[in-house]
């Protein structure tokens, strides 16, 4: 007995002794990567193994994580899939041995890319965690995976799909799980390792599509606003330009931009603190008419032509009745011409980034632009052309849309659409998620991330009431809709709300130490009030405040509940 203890605390002296130089070469990453046949399918490539020390890498302002400063070890290597010629490049920081603290995080991308190049990665390693990425295969095109997702016109490249749709990430998290344990020698002394997610919008689908498959996916993961219900999502991006095209009418960015600044001003109070933080987007709904917007006047100065954006003109006017009009329609959200509901609502305070307009210097009228985020999933996924986006939307009315939605719904439910309800494997591995939507997100409705919340209640907890089985649901899953925040992001007209910068740390918490978060941590990122502590309330409860105080009472409001649950009754299936 004694003996055994003195040999266990010889090793951990050891793992001590070692310092980032002595491990961080290519021979001793060479000599731990996971063994020959580890992985059924997948072929590491000893020779493609690259590692260098990387010191003093300083981090600041980033949303998903604090300030930090960090040395790491940079590994990367290529592995193939048996009997096709692809080549996958996995990526690997490895935090110094003293700050190694069992700890593995999987990190995904966002829009079409697979991984976040280096901006995801710090999140991990400042924590004591090897943090992970993949290419997918994608090479250089990881950023823009979609590019490769045809074989030809007319032809899906399935095995690319599937790449990233869910395997690219599972592959670099077994890999990753293994390769840490050899590296860090935690067969020998201890072995646990703790993993974790970290992803938003495609990188929070990704997590979801790790954790409704694998049971031992991930001990705790961090989902942001996830990019799911895919064929939905990515055809309701075109809805607000479906709506300027029926009603004939584009307004110009700075028309709806006066539109939402008036929302904000008018809703703000309704929470109870006037903070310029719309905390109660359902509030906002039900008691603010934007009908009053109409006739106020608008200026934005003009401005000059950027990578990526052309030169706009000054804006000025009155807001118009046609834009209310437009406004309105939007936020609704999509039925089709029968009035049944298709998908859900934006929430009132959002940006109509969606909508925005393009300028037409000859004609000297602002016009349709196809949001490419929309279009390339019709034109690529469901056309199968080759491009970055369809060329137009004539005779798109909202049936077509929904059509769309059905087409994709069936082509990739299997590989994309990432909404599994039934996550009993996950739950009873006992994993976590914590998942998140700013309440002013523009690009997925914060509805969307609730509906998935009550799915999984409601089909994880049959026979039990309300109250019991989101108690239930809250063991091991909690949602959190972050008062004025926008897509993935603290938002700059809202500059007083919170982000959960510390989700990370409170996963931890959580998995580690088992302190379940009642609310969730939350900090002022910019402005005045900048690094001002705020709690978030747990879905079902909502905020309220009384006076100026920085955390609300979360209270449970029926009213608010019903608003956020969608009757989607143009489809006789479930929709989860
Ligand atoms: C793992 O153990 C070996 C042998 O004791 C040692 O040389 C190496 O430094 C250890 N690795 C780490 C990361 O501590
Ligand atoms: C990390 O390694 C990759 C692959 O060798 C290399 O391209 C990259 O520049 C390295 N990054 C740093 C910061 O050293
Ligand atoms: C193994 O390491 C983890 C993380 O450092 C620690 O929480 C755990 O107590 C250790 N287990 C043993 C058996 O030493
Ligand atoms: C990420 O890469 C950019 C560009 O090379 C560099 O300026 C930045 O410091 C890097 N950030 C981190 C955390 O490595
Ligand atoms: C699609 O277009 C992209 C970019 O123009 C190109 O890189 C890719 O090879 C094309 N794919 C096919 C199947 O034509
Ligand atoms: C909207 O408000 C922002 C401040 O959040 C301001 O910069 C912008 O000029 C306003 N736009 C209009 C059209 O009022
Ligand atoms: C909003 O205001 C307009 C104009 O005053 C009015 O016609 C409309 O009925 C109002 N809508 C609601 C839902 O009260
Ligand atoms: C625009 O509204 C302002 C008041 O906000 C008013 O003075 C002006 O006459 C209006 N202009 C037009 C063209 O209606
Ligand atoms: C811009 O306006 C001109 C003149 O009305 C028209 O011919 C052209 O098709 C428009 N361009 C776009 C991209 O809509
Ligand atoms: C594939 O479709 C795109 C979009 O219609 C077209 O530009 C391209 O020429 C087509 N490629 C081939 C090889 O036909
Ligand atoms: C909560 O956030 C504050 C900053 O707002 C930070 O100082 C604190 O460490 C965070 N708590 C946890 C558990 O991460
Ligand atoms: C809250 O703060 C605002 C702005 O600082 C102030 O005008 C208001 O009187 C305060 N309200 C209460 C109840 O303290
Ligand atoms: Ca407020």
């Amino acid at each position: 007995m004694h003996f055994h203890l003195f040999g266990v605390v010889s090793i951990l002296t050891a793992v001590h002794a070692a310092n980032l130089d002595d491990v961080c070469s290519v021979s001793y990453v060479k000599s731990h990567l996971p063994p020959p046949g580890f992985y059924q399918g997948v072929t590491i490539s000893p020779s493609s193994v690259t590692a260098n020390p990387v010191t003093d890498v300083e981090v600041v302002d980033n949303d998903f994580y604090p300030d930090a400063v960090f040395d790491y070890c940079n590994v990367s290597f290529r592995y193939s899939h048996d009997g096709l010629n692809d080549q996958v490049l996995l990526t690997y920081w490895l935090p110094a041995p003293a700050k190694f603290q069992n700890r593995f995080l999987v990190t995904g991308g966002g829009g079409y890319a697979i991984n976040s190049g280096n901006q995801s990665l710090p999140g991990g390693i400042i924590y004591g965690a090897v943090a992970g990425m993949t290419d997918a295969g994608f090479g250089a095109a990881q950023s823009n995976t979609i590019t490769q997702w045809l074989s030809a016109n007319g032809t899906l490249n399935w095995h690319n799909i599937y790449m990233f749709g869910y395997q690219g990430i599972r592959e670099m998290s077994e890999l990753g799980k293994e390769f840490t344990k050899t590296f860090f020698n935690l067969t020998q002394a201890n072995t646990t390792l703790y993993t974790y997610f970290q992803g938003c919008s495609e990188g929070g689908r990704e997590g979801w599509s790790q954790v409704q498959r694998y049971g031992d996916s991930f001990d705790g993961a961090v989902i942001g606003a996830p990019a799911f219900r895919w064929s939905f999502q990515q055809t309701q991006l075109l809805y607000p330009d479906v709506v300027e095209q029926t009603m004939g009418y584009y307004p110009s960015p700075c028309e709806l931009q006066k539109i939402v600044n008036e929302t904000i001003i008018n809703c703000d109070p309704l929470d109870g603190k006037v903070d310029g933080v719309v905390a109660r987007t359902d509030l906002c709904y039900l008691n603010y008419n934007i009908s009053a917007i109409a006739g106020q006047s608008y200026h934005c100065p003009a401005t000059p032509a950027l990578p990526g954006s052309p030169a706009a003109p000054s804006q000025q006017g009155n807001v118009t009745r046609q834009a209310i009009a437009v406004a309105k329609k939007i936020l609704e959200g999509l039925h089709d011409t029968q009035g049944r509901r298709v998908y859900f609502a934006p929430t009132p305070s959002a940006q109509f980034t969606e909508a925005q307009t393009g300028w037409n210097a000859t004609s000297g009228q602002w016009g349709l632009s196809i949001i490419s985020l929309g279009g390339v999933f019709v034109q690529v996924e469901l056309n199968m052309l080759n491009g970055s986006n369809v060329p137009n939307l004539n005779s798109v009315t909202y049936d077509t849309l929904k059509d769309w939605i059905v087409e994709g719904m069936q082509r990739f439910q299997g590989v994309l659409e990432t909404t599994w309800p039934d996550i009993t494997p996950y739950k009873e591995a006992g994993g976590k998620v914590i998942m998140f939507h700013g309440e002013s997100d523009w690009g997925i409705p914060t509805a969307s991330s609730v509906r998935y919340w009550e799915s999984v209640r409601r089909i994880m907890n049959p026979g039990k009431s309300y109250n019991e089985s989101a108690a239930a649901q809250n063991e091991f899953f909690r949602l959190f809709l972050v008062p004025g925040a926008t897509h993935c992001a603290a938002n700059p007209a809202e500059p007083n709300g919170p982000f959960p910068q510390t989700n990370l740390a409170v996963m931890i918490d959580w998995v580690e130490k088992g302190i379940a978060p009642q609310t969730l941590n939350g900090t002022v990122l910019q402005g005045k009030n900048k690094g001002q502590n705020q709690q978030i309330c747990a879905w079902p409860l909502r905020p309220v405040w009384s006076g100026n105080a920085t955390d609300p009472e979360c209270r449970y409001d029926q009213k608010s509940v019903d608003y956020w649950n969608y009757d989607l009754d143009a489809f006789k299936m479930p929709i989860y």
